[in-house]
Formats: C-alpha cells, sequence, structure tokens
C-alpha cells in the first residue's frame, strides 16, 4: 500500500499545505528577518498580535521553540514551573525547561488536563533556604495527551488573576489554541486576554508546512528574538514560510468544527467496539482511546491498524492517540472505523 492510500490519524502535524499555501509561498515578498526585513513575516507577526489582542508576536520554526523561549522569558534560573502531568513542555521537550531555562518542572496531575487554581495552589512555593521559589505556570489548551480537552475562559480568567495576585506569570502553550475557540464558540482573543504570554503552531491544524508564533509585550518579544537567535531560530527569507502562516491564520481556524465532527464521529464508533474505552471528553480533535479489554497491546493494535492501512500511534501500552485533520474527510474516517472495528474483533 502506498503511503498517500493511507490514513494518517497519527497527528494533525501531517497535514501538507493547501494549494493556496503553496501558490502564496511561490509569490512571497522576501527579504532578512534577522535585520527584521522581511516583509511577509513582520506581516505574519503583526497579524498574528492583532488575532490574539496582544502587543507583539515574533515567528518561531517550531512550538518547541516557542515554549522554550516563553519559558525563560518568565523565568530565572532555579525557579519552579507549574504545569500538567501530562503537558508537552514536561514530558515532550527533552527537557528544555531544565536545559535552557534552568528551571525545575512541578508537575500537577489532573483528570482532565485542566489545571484550576484549587490543584495549583497546593504547589505554589516561596524562596525558602530549602526550597526554589515558583516562577510560573504553564496551562496547555487544547490539552494533547489528555484528549484535547478545553480550559474554559472562566479557568484561565481564574488561574491568571490569582498568579498576577501573588506575583507569578502564566504562559499559554496554546498549540491548539484555535480548537479551543472554536469548541469555546469564542473570540481566541478572550480566550488569551489574561496569559502573560501565548505560544501556538501554524503546522497542526492549520495545516502551514512550518511554524508558530510566541506572542506577549513588545518588550518581551524584543527579549524573544535574542533568545530565538540564540537557539539557532534566525531564519533568513522566512517569508516563503509565512505567507502559508497568513493563509494558516486568516483562513484555517473557520474550519476546525468539521474536524472536531470527524473526531466525535470516531468516539461515537470506538465507544460501542467491545474492549475499547475513551477515558475522557472528545471536545475537539482528538481522541486517546484504551484497547486493554480487546486483549491487545496498543503497539500491536497499532501495528494491525497499519496493515489494513490506517496510521496511529499508541501513547503508552494501552492506549493509541488519534487526531483529525484537513487531510482526513468523514469517509477516510468511514473507513478508518471500520478498521478499528476488524482489528478489535480480530477479523
Ligand atoms: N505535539 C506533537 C508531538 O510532539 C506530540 C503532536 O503530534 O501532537 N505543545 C503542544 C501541546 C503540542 O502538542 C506540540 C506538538 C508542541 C507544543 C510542540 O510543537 P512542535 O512539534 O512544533 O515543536
Amino acid at each position: 500500500m502506498s503511503h498517500t492510500e493511507w490514513i494518517d490519524l497519527r497527528s494533525d502535524t501531517v497535514t501538507k499545505p493547501t494549494p493556496a499555501m503553496r501558490r502564496a509561498m511561490a509569490e512571497a515578498e522576501v527579504g532578512d528577518d534577522v535585520y527584521g526585513e522581511d516583509p511577509t513575516v513582520n506581516l505574519l507577526e503583526r497579524r498574528a498580535a492583532e488575532i490574539l489582542g496582544k502587543e507583539a508576536a515574533l515567528f518561531v520554526p517550531t512550538g518547541t521553540m516557542g515554549n522554550t523561549i516563553a519559558v525563560k522569558l518568565n523565568t530565572r534560573h532555579g525557579q519552579e514551573v507549574i504545569c500538567e502531568a501530562r503537558s508537552h513542555v514536561y514530558n515532550y521537550e527533552l527537557s528544555m525547561l531544565a536545559w535552557f531555562s534552568g528551571c525545575l518542572a512541578r508537575p500537577v496531575p489532573s483528570d482532565d488536563g485542566v489545571l484550576r487554581w484549587e490543584d495549583i495552589q497546593k504547589e505554589v512555593r516561596p524562596l525558602s533556604p530549602y526550597r526554589a521559589d515558583t516562577g510560573l505556570i504553564v496551562i496547555e489548551n487544547t490539552h494533547n495527551m489528555a484528549g484535547g480537552t478545553v480550559t474554559p475562559i472562566e479557568t484561565m480568567r481564574d488561574v491568571c488573576r490569582r498568579a498576577h495576585e501573588i506575583g507569578l506569570r502564566v504562559h499559554l502553550d496554546g498549540a491548539r489554541i484555535f480548537n479551543a475557540a472554536v469548541h469555546l464558540n469564542c473570540d481566541v482573543r478572550e480566550l488569551v486576554a489574561d496569559a502573560d504570554t501565548v505560544m501556538f503552531c501554524l503546522s497542526k491544524g492549520l495545516c502551514a508546512p512550518v511554524g508558530s508564533l510566541v506572542a506577549g509585550t513588545a518588550e518581551a518579544m524584543a527579549r524573544a528574538r535574542l533568545y530565538r537567535k540564540r537557539l539557532g531560530g534566525g531564519m533568513r527569507q522566512a517569508g516563503v514560510l509565512a505567507a502559508a502562516g497568513l493563509i494558516a491564520l486568516n483562513e484555517m481556524p473557520q474550519r476546525l468544527a468539521e474536524d472536531h465532527g470527524n473526531a466525535r464521529f470516531l468516539a461515537e464508533h470506538l465507544c460501542r467496539i467491545p474492549g475499547i474505552r475513551i477515558p475522557h471528553r472528545v471536545e475537539t480533535n482528538i481522541v486517546i482511546f484504551d484497547v486493554t479489554g480487546t486483549g491487545l497491546a496498543a503497539a500491536e493494535f497499532s501495528q494491525r491498524l497499519k496493515a489494513k492501512g490506517v496510521l496511529c500511534n499508541p501513547v503508552d501500552g494501552v492506549s493509541l492517540r488519534l487526531l483529525t485533520h484537513h487531510d482526513v474527510n468523514r469517509q477516510d474516517c468511514e473507513r478508518a472505523a471500520e478498521a478499528f472495528e476488524a482489528v478489535a474483533r480480530r477479523v
């Protein structure tokens, strides 16, 4: 089976640039962005800041670099960073909290990926002769490994207000913040308003080939530019990427509801298959499902799906994660649903 025939549910990062993006990339006006002279990058940064309601934004190659820069901006060496126990900054960024910012993660478990002030408060530390102080709280919205769950606006506001009252900063890992805004049917601005810094990705459900943005105050973004250069992220004629990013930002959030509908369709199907369990609310484009009851390990389940043309990765010994996106339509989801059923029933 050739790769193009596969139904790829491993991530929304697998989305390819749309034909309109390809055209915009070919025609992009460019300049040297390290000199601040790439007009397309400058436009993308202004547009992102405007959409988020922040003073300024900075184009970075990846979400990991965006989070890394934001943590550095908001902390001092030797501080602790409170984050959800399954969060991306803690588990999937190669210890960059420690490596680049010299901070220790203070992971806080939650049932649904939503960190509430009651959970956070218990872990906030003032500096003492034995204990490092807390510098930053990271909220992940949507929460990837909790199954794309959404932190509501009120929770976000409450966490930010109480954190600010005691001098703590809040960074929002909003890799999929537009999915959260679509689910809540709100303006993304409201959702990020109180966060000190925000990172979001263009290269996931929004289909751009590369790129993320970090946003915050103009002063913070001026410092962020230096950290980006230190990390090797000073790109030159990056306007070819930003051109695709502008289309991602302006046109793609509107279609995310379709991905959410497809995820719900798959989740409803999975729930009816004996031996499969979905341990979380399905609110956006991510479904994590437990296959323990089928008697198959997650890796084996994934291999058998692959043999049927469906790509879906295990997240641990017993669960797999699927993501819906622009490059899988309802018909693909129907075929995937049949494959899940056949694998679970071992036919
Ligand atoms: N997530 C990827 C993998 O790294 C797991 C995926 O396939 O979902 N924050 C969140 C919440 C993310 O989900 C990701 C990527 C990132 C940050 C990092 O973005 P990149 O991959 O651009 O460094």
